[in-house]
């Protein structure tokens, strides 16, 4: 009895060094640096040059995609390794691909987003990023402070065995509901700092247009989907984009949880089977915990959300279904066009004239399959489901500076406003 006794001493001693161990590892292992990492805009005229960009960015400590080419713009914004630039060049001129660069140095860009204002001592604002640890100790905070018409609600847990947390915004029973997902992809910080900071708008705005959207319908947001790439971006890779399972027997870790979902699973293009590939798939459909997390979850609430919005960076876009194919269209395609147009004209009537495109992600921007909004719309059945791409076009990409975070977010409201009252006139809500 006694040696059985000390036998589990043991293992949980070493169970708790272990976990001990890996925090301390991602905290004390030097970051991942950019000095020198440039950022290029290709043109892209042909398919050889599209199956010559291809095969460099499977080359992933060298290159790293940032945009993927779209027919539209005919470009592919790459990241490329200060070593790697000659060759590059050359590549590039061989196969007569003309470039921009639109980033000097990455790191200066990291280095600068970290630079905030002094004056700035407030425990959490909108005016620098935060880390998931911040984020989750503010959001107990709102979660104290508004007992009586918040509650949180657990998505599951991730890969790494942290908590996936969303908060449950409700004045009155029976109001329509909407789902927000943000940071399924690691580096788009903007994105959580956005979901943050809306939450705080439906618990503080005094403007009637605002109170008439948090008090008329049942909010459900997930702030940071990502917790472990979130975590990792923060602690060790900036450009980190996917989950951290590991897979296979492959050196390459994580699945891009954006095409990770049951719909449409790897085909058309949409996705990769390389696990060294930004757009790795999974093995399987739902490999990914917090993928399978989030549509067991989703199932729950089936009956309590309408529409749903998954937060996303960069390229000012607001998507639609279908991302599968863009020889088909969704049947009520007319009025997610119409909510898109919507979104759009109340965005660009700010100041800042930010422009916003719209229409189906296959169309638009390129095929994407097994995502979370196409999961939600095909098989879930909801009816109105979009993706925003937020700030900018390429200028900072993902290392948006925070300056811009307030901004960003007034265009968040003035847009989701516009969208709101579109879709309820539409007769969805
Ligand atoms: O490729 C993606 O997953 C998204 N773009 S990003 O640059 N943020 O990675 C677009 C996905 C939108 N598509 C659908 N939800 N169908
Ligand atoms: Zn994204």
């Amino acid at each position: 009895m006694f040696a059985m006794r000390l036998l589990w001493l043991c293992v949980a001693t070493l169970a708790l060094l272990l976990v001990l161990a890996s925090a301390a590892t991602l905290k004390d292992t030097p970051k991942e640096r950019y000095d020198g990492y440039g950022v290029y805009r290709l043109s892209v005229k042909n398919k050889l040059q599209q199956a010559v960009i291809e095969q460099l960015s499977q080359l992933s400590s060298k290159y790293n995609i940032w945009k993927d080419y779209d027919e539209h713009s005919q470009e592919v914004h790459i990241m490329v390794a200060p070593a790697e630039l000659q060759h590059f060049q050359a590549l590039l001129s061989l196969h007569a691909i003309s470039s921009e660069q639109i980033i000097e140095n990455v790191q200066d860009l990291i280095d600068a987003e970290q630079v905030t204002p002094a004056a700035d001592s407030a425990p959490f604002g909108w005016t620098k990023y935060y880390e998931l640890s911040e984020i989750e100790a503010w959001l107990d905070s709102i979660l104290a402070a508004y007992p009586a018409v918040t509650e949180e609600f657990i998505v599951g847990q991730s890969y790494e065995g942290r908590t996936i947390r969303g908060i449950k915004i409700s004045h009155k029973a029976g109001n329509p509901g909407i789902f927000i997902e943000s940071n399924i992809h690691a580096r788009e910080w903007i994105t959580s700092a956005s979901a943050t900071w809306f939450i705080n708008e439906l618990l503080t705005s005094q403007e009637p247009a605002v109170r008439n959207l948090a008090e008329s319908y049942d909010w459900h947001i997930v702030p940071v989907f990502n917790v472990d790439g979130f975590e990792y971006s923060h602690a060790k890779n900036r450009m980190w984009r996917k989950t951290r399972q590991p897979h296979a027997t492959n050196e390459c870790i994580g699945v891009d949880a954006n095409r990770n979902f049951d719909s449409h699973w790897l085909e058309n293009n949409g996705a990769s089977s390389n696990p060294c590939s930004e757009t790795f798939a999974g093995d399987v459909p739902g490999s990914e915990p917090e993928a399978k997390a989030l549509t067991e979850y989703l199932k729950t609430i089936e009956n309590e959300f309408s529409v749903y919005i998954s937060f996303h960076s960069y390229g000012q876009y607001l998507l639609s279904p279908y991302g599968h194919t863009k020889e088909e269209f969704p049947d009520n395609y007319d009025d997610l066009l119409e909510i898109g147009e919507a979104f759009a004209t109340a965005v660009e009537s700010l100041p800042y004239g930010t422009a916003y495109r719209y229409g189906s992600t296959a169309d638009v921007l390129y095929v994407a399959t097994g995502t979370s909004v196409d999961w939600v719309f095909n098989e879930l059945n909801k009816k109105v489901a979009f993706t925003i791409e937020y700030r900018d076009q390429g200028r900072y990409g993902f290392i948006l500076p925070p300056v811009q975070i307030l901004p960003n977010c007034q265009e968040l409201m003035a847009g989701m406003l516009a969208l709101i009252d579109k879709t309820e006139e539409l007769g969805y809500l």
